[in-house]
């Protein structure tokens, strides 16, 4: 098979030097290396549970407890992480190219407290910091929470240790799948404090839900405006809509692709075209020096 794609950085270089409207599609691959798993492959496992599938609202109608166990794990795994050089190279690069979007699929809150610009990064699936109430017909209450645990039944199991001076036992239990999860019921979990009627939820975007609407809208118009000089895709499967289909829209409007992944397999949707780049690799080391 014929590679179609390139892979030296000194062309990159140069098409970076010259453009001024870049758009960044990121995904969990950004985050592995500060330590967060992924979804899909090995790392898309949590305990004996395939974390696409607690990704759902039927999950969540199911099983409101697992899912908030699952989120509680993750709130507490991202509030333990710090941003690492790419999500830091990101933000340097919207900070000097007022015209540059980053897409990010990550909930986990890294790129802003990289000082990501905030209006230059879409946060398409939502935050795992963003909790809202969970009644369908439109309650409407919203929060931004960072308490971990955000209620007490929610704590990471500590098998009776201390988690302020046994940090290392902590994290050794919290992915050890021996540990039984409780059961947890509705009461034990946070409460709406505006109709005090429904659980509140994490304000991510499940399968089968939109998108927020005005995340939508500034792509959309960003995508719509001119023509596009390069998309650079970090750390993503690219299997997931409309995150991925950004990609194709994007070449629509003149840009070159160029996909940075540990996988060579994880292609753009569309296949790899003749002028696409590639760079095989952890994206905190490779990122940083292509966009140096
Ligand atoms: C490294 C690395 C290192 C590892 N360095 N790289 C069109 C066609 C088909 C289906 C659809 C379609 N349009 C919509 C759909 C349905 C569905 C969908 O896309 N399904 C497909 C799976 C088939 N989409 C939706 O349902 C979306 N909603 C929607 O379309 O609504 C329409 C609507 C309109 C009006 C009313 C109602 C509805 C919503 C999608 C929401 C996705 N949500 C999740 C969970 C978020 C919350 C949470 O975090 O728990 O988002 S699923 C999960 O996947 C999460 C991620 O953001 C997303 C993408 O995953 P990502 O980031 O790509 O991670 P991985 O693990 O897949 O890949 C990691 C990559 O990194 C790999 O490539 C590694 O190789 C690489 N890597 N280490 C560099 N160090
Ligand atoms: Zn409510």
């Amino acid at each position: 098979k014929t590679t179609v794609y390139q892979s030296d950085m000194e062309s990159f270089h140069a098409h970076l030097k010259q453009s001024t409207r870049v758009l960044a599609l990121l995904g969990a691959g950004l985050s592995a290396s500060s330590g967060l798993p992924t979804f899909r492959g090995a790392g898309g496992l949590w305990r004996t549970h395939q974390a696409t599938h607690l990704a759902t609202p039927q999950a969540f109608a199911a099983n409101p407890g697992l899912v908030w166990q699952f989120y509680s794990y993750r709130r507490h795994m991202s509030l333990n992480a710090t941003p690492n050089a790419a999500h830091y190279a990101l933000a340097a690069l919207a900070q000097k190219m007022p015209q540059c979007q980053c897409l990010s699929q990550n909930v986990d809150g890294l790129s802003p407290r990289a000082h990501h610009p905030a209006g230059q990064l879409q946060l398409l699936h939502g935050s795992l910091f963003d909790v809202k109430c969970s009644d369908q017909d439109g309650c409407g209450y919203k929060e931004i929470n960072y308490t971990d645990p955000i209620v007490p039944a929610l704590a990471i199991p500590l098998s009776g240790h201390d988690p302020t001076t046994d940090v290392a036992r902590q994290e050794a239990d919290v992915s050890n799948i021996s540990t039984p999860l409780a059961t947890l019921s509705a009461q034990d979990l946070p409460a709406c404090p505006s109709c005090k009627k429904h659980i509140l939820r994490p304000g991510v975007v499940w399968f089968g839900e939109a998108l927020p609407r005005s995340v939508l809208r500034t792509v959309d118009d960003y995508i719509a405006a001119s023509d596009i000089d390069l998309i650079i895709v970090i750390g993503t499967s690219a299997k997931v809509f409309p995150a991925a289909g950004y990609i194709d829209e994007a070449r629509d409007q003149g840009a070159r692709v160029c996909v940075v992944n540990m996988d060579e397999n994880d292609a753009p949707p569309g296949g790899w075209e003749a002028g696409d780049w590639f760079f095989r690799g952890d994206a905190a080391e490779l990122v940083p020096k292509l966009l140096e």
